[in-house]
């Protein structure tokens, strides 16, 4: 990973302080950089050291560095990676435009690459996070969601991102078309994936943070799969309750809904 922290720094240039300021403090604040891992263990597995592997795992985590300071404005988040988000650090504005800023220097640099099939892959993909999350507002507050609906946004708001990473390693090595759909299919439930078990984990501590991070979601209308889980599983009066929290975002009966949560045994259900 050090090769693509060197071409990440290396493309960090901008001649606006500002700009290297924000896109610095997201990008050293400790992410696990997992789309560049898959992309270059993708790679390792068909043998194949193209010289562009580096910077295209550059420009995946270029990529999703710039949806999260966007993610982070539109849920108006305060904590990121361990630290105050860039939103509350900075300002909104300066979080939007430097995301704006890494994602047309992850397109300067897949333009080097020179790729017509690299530039499909990605550029599908952004659009297709983007269409993800409008429709995740869309979604908001409505408790008839079901576990289908909850899918497909995070196949694309999440998944999408992971199924390009896998999939750019195959385009580079010139791997036949099979190759590369067996790829993306591996990338996009390993990220389908990664977002339950992200979503799990949130109400998985102790009663503060579920307390806290179930509070959240539910002033922010977000419908998780452990809330759809328990909604399944609840009594009329339990479901009763949990609809009216999704619906208008109250969060006054919180005990009541942590005690639905696990009751229902959701956090088990969403894990299967
Ligand atoms: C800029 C094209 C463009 C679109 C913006 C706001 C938005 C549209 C998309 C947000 C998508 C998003 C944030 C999905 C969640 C993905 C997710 C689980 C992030 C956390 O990933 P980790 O754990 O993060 O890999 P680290 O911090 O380790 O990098």
């Amino acid at each position: 990973m050090r090769a693509v922290d060197l071409v990440i720094n290396e493309r960090l240039t901008s001649e606006v302080p500002l700009v290297k300021e924000v896109s610095q403090y997201i990008i050293s604040a400790g992410g696990k950089r997992l789309r560049p891992a898959l992309l270059l263990l993708v790679s390792g597995a068909l043998g194949s050291n193209h010289p562009h592997r580096h910077t295209l795992a550059a420009v995946v985590e270029f990529i999703h560095t710039a949806t999260l300071l966007h993610d982070d404005v539109v849920d108006e988040s305060t904590l990121r990676r361990g630290r105050a988000t860039a939103n509350e650090r900075f300002g909104n504005a300066p979080s939007v435009l430097v995301g704006d800023f890494l994602y047309s220097r992850a397109f300067q640099m897949m333009v080097d690459v020179n790729n017509m099939r690299v530039m499909q892959v990605l550029s599908d993909a952004t659009n297709v996070i983007a269409e993800g999350e409008v429709q995740q507002l869309v979604n908001m507050h409505d408790p008839s969601l079901d576990e289908a609906a909850y899918l497909r946004v995070i196949r694309s708001k999440t998944a999408k991102l992971f199924e390009a990473s896998a999939r750019l390693a195959p385009i580079l090595a010139g791997a036949p078309t099979e190759v590369e759909s067996a790829c993306a299919v591996y990338g996009q439930a390993l990220g389908t994936a990664f977002q339950v078990i992200d979503d799990v984990l949130d109400y998985e501590g102790d009663a503060q943070e579920l307390g806290k991070n179930l509070g959240d979601d539910l002033r922010e209308g977000k419908v998780t799969l452990p809330i759809i889980c328990a909604l399944k599983k609840a009594s009329p009066e339990q479901q009763q309750l949990l609809q009216a929290a999704i619906i208008e975002g109250d969060v006054e009966h919180m005990d009541a809904i942590q005690n639905i949560i696990r009751e229902t045994g959701a956090l088990e259900a969403a894990r299967s």
